[in-house]
């Protein structure tokens, strides 16, 4: 049973006149509260009565990071600072950061999100849970604590970082459910093997992951290596953080908060929408928040949409895995590849851990892959000719399924370094000009 049965098992029809009707709202709100969407709605000729049917949200112009950039801090706030009672942003490491204010409305919408989330992970009032996501700016750590908080769940937020210490607590506080990126959930997992910590004999039975890509072998991964059932989460600063989407129990896709977001998916070149079951990147427009309503955002992450019957009851639009982010695409002898392709391969590689970095050169005019990816340690210790043996078993592996070469380097054990948060997976070394 859903968390919410009204709206997550609402039939199609019932949630389309829905959003249509929180669609009109939002975009009648921004066109009289925030002066970037007047001059845009204006500059693209359409007025918020121009919106008659769902499909006519193609009408509206995107909004991009940038947008947000150009706006920081809170040009795009429709509301004034005094009915804002929260701030997050995003880490900005490629410029200024994305602020994300709410209202307090937004905040309790955030948290059935999240609630919902949760819920369909399995996660229970009863569960004590250890929430490894950064608090603070990202939210991470916020929209997992207001989730777990209302569900009545015990919540001991850890936050990232001190990996050895997240152990211990998890040990002695009896944890059954942890909240951490998948990069960081498998850094834990291996700590915990260093130290002797048999995760599989604690009480420890789901994780809930997200924030970053990352491939169903390696949803595998985790669950093998921490005896877990391994859920998702999925989101962004911009539309509020994570809840967006995620799983349920049949981890086939990601639900979509469908009376929250209203998803489309463009063509990633061209930005003309594609039709439902089309690969290309995700687009939303958020339908109820107030503070800072975001219409058609690119999000720049790629996947399909996929509109069925699910097996646990839920009637919400599905995501599929998010294969990756256009910004990560990587263009290799003229073929599109994302980190999550390679990830995917390797770990079907049984001589190699599952810690990988993607460094990108240029040989001449062409783009060349350079994968490093950790041996096992007794692979490692076996010397030269081993290593070389299993290079070359890489490369026709990624040769033969994606039809690209790319030079593979297997490291010494711990070479990789370990992620607490979101893992950085592409190392770029191409001169400026050429990214
Ligand atoms: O990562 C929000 C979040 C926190 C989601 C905790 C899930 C769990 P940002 O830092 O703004 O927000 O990054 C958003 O991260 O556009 C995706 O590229 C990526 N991302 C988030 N969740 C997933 C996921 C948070 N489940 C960006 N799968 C998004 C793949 C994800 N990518």
């Amino acid at each position: 049973m859903p968390w919410n049965d009204q709206f997550e098992r609402m039939p199609v029809e019932e949630m389309e006149k829905f959003q249509l009707e929180k669609l009109k709202n939002t975009v009648d709100w921004v066109s009289k509260k925030i002066p970037f969407y007047k001059k845009t709605f204006k500059e693209a000729g359409i007025k918020a009565s121009d919106i008659k049917s769902l499909e006519d949200v193609a009408k509206l112009p995107f909004t991009q990071k940038n947008d947000l950039r150009d706006n920081y801090p809170f040009g795009l706030c429709a509301v004034p600072l005094k009915d804002v009672v929260r701030v997050h942003a995003s880490s900005g490491t490629t410029g200024k950061p994305v602020t994300g204010p709410y209202t307090a409305d937004d905040l309790d919408q955030w948290t059935e999100c999240m609630v919902r989330n949760l819920w369909s992970a399995g996660v229970r009032p009863e569960h004590v849970v250890q929430n490894a996501y950064g608090h603070g700016l990202f939210t991470g750590g916020f929209g997992f604590h207001q989730g777990a908080t209302k569900l009545g769940c015990t919540v001991v937020p850890t936050s990232s970082g001190l990996t050895e210490r997240q152990i211990t607590i998890m040990k002695d506080f009896g944890v059954e459910v942890l909240f951490a990126t998948p990069s960081y959930a498998l850094t834990i997992a291996e700590r915990a093997e260093e130290l002797k910590v048999d995760l599989k004999s604690l009480p420890l039975k789901i994780v809930v992951c997200g924030a970053e890509p990352w491939t169903i072998q390696m949803r595998d991964e985790i669950e093998e290596r921490m005896g877990v059932k391994a859920m998702e989460a999925y989101g962004l600063t911009e539309l509020g953080g994570p809840g967006v989407a995620f799983d349920c129990e049949a981890q086939d896709g990601l639900h979509i908060n469908e009376d929250y977001y209203l998803a489309e998916i463009v063509d990633p070149i061209t930005f003309e929408p594609l039709p439902i079951g089309e690969k290309g990147e995700l687009i939303f427009t958020s339908l109820q928040r107030k503070a800072m309503p975001m219409i058609r955002y690119r999000t720049k992450d790629i996947t399909r949409l996929r509109r069925e019957k699910c097996s646990c009851g839920r009637t919400l639009l599905k995501l599929e895995k998010v294969y990756g982010r256009t910004d990560d695409m990587l263009i290799i002898s003229g073929v599109n590849v994302f980190p999550s392709q390679i990830e995917s391969l390797l770990l079907e590689v049984e001589e190699v851990e599952p810690q990988y970095r993607l460094v990108v050169r240029k040989k001449g005019y062409l783009d060349q892959l350079l994968v490093q990816v950790e041996a096992k340690k007794e692979i490692y210790d076996a010397g030269d000719k081993k290593r070389l043996e299993v290079e070359g078993k890489i490369m026709a592996h990624i040769r033969g399924n994606m039809g690209i070469s790319v030079e593979v380097s297997l490291v010494e054990p711990k070479f990789i370094a370990r992620s607490e948060g979101k893992a950085l997976r592409v190392v770029d070394e191409r001169p400026k000009q050429f990214r």
